[in-house]
């Protein structure tokens, strides 16, 4: 019997998004399942069982009438949420150790920059002045995640074992070994107040767009050996209020910020966070999408499905993430 076709929309713009890349992945992985590549002219879209997709254009979903499974190639699926003709299959998300192992070592790097205070270093160094400043040790600063998550726990646990006091926020109650776990919006404000890193790894929904405002950094803890919070984002730029990150540098509420999303990527030219000397930033690219692996997730999980298992991390729709 014919396999159920896989179609492949994705509309990345960059060298890892590119669909010809993901194409020869997914061919070799599917066996003799059809591959087909959407714009590539071939293909009969009721055939279509399983879309991989990366930023679908909304509407373009609604073209496959017999769509069993969506597969978003990325662990981030706020740009699907808002597509009211998206089929109503269950939505399955990234979770993969290639992807959690480089965000881990993104939010390492961010955290102990800071933490080592390297923008002050490589600003001396330009200035060829020999002042080293006093170096803390790690578990006098408290780093604070915000989504405990796949990816926020798996870098919790990364950092308690350098020997940082970590704590952790969620929808849900946790029980993570060595990390402090607070949930839900009647404990956020104890969770920041011992905080002297935030690290964001929220996904972008209703309830947390732009939860990194003014109010939230005036409750971060003022008596950091830091001299003043920092804050990390590489959940979404959504989670984030632009103008209070900017005005918050500039009163001395925030120390200094790592971004690696914005509201608007790219980041535009005249952006003002590109000079800014308080801000370090990288392109929406602290954990990249491997397609080797995300091609054998996808076909593995195909197998699951088409042998009367369980999908592995379906989104919930109501929650958003
Ligand atoms: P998960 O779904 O595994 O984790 C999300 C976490 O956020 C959960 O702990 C959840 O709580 C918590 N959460 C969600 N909403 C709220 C809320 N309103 N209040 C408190 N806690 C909340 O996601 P991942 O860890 O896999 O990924 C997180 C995000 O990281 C992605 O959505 C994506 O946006 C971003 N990302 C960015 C990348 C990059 O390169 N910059 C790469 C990959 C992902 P609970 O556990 O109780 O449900
Ligand atoms: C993701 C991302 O969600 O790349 O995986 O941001």
């Amino acid at each position: 019997m014919k396999k159920g076709t896989l179609a492949l929309l994705i509309h990345g713009g960059t060298e890892n998004w590119s669909p010809e890349r993901w194409k020869r992945r997914f061919d070799e992985v599917c066996g003799d399942r059809p591959v087909w590549q959407l714009g590539s002219g071939k293909g009969e879209p009721g055939e279509v069982h399983y879309a991989a997709v990366w930023k679908p254009v909304p509407g373009e979903l609604a073209a496959f009438p017999n769509l069993r499974v969506i597969f978003n190639l990325g662990a981030g699926v706020d740009a699907l949420m808002g597509d009211k003709s998206l089929p109503k299959v269950p939505l399955v998300r990234v979770a993969v150790g290639d992807l959690t192992r480089r965000m881990t070592e993104y939010v390492v790097l961010h955290v102990l920059m800071h933490h080592r205070q390297e923008l002050y270093l490589r600003a001396s160094q330009r200035e060829k002045l020999w002042a080293p400043k006093f170096q803390w040790p790690a578990g006098a600063i408290s780093v604070g995640i915000m989504g405990l998550g796949t990816l926020g726990s798996d870098a919790a646990d990364a950092l308690r074992r350098i020997g940082f006091r970590v704590a952790g926020w969620s929808n849900s109650p946790k029980a993570i070994a060595g990390v402090e776990c607070f949930h839900g919006k009647a404990q956020i404000d104890a969770f920041l107040r011992q905080t002297d890193i935030l690290v964001c790894l929220l996904p972008l929904t209703p309830e947390t767009r732009h939860i990194l405002n003014r109010d939230l950094f005036a409750k971060l803890n003022r008596s950091s050996p830091m001299g003043a919070p920092v804050v990390i984002n590489a959940g979404r730029g959504g989670l984030q209020d632009e103008a209070d990150i900017l005005a918050c540098l500039a009163d001395g509420t925030l120390g200094a910020v790592s971004l690696d999303v914005y509201a608007t990527e790219p980041l535009p030219p005249n952006s003002p966070f590109w000079n800014h000397p308080k801000v370090v930033l990288t392109p929406h690219n602290a954990a990249d999408t491997d397609p080797d692996e995300i091609s054998r997730y996808v076909a593995h999980q195909i197998a699951r499905f088409e042998a009367g298992q369980a999908l592995e991390n379906v989104v919930d729709p109501a929650r958003g993430y």
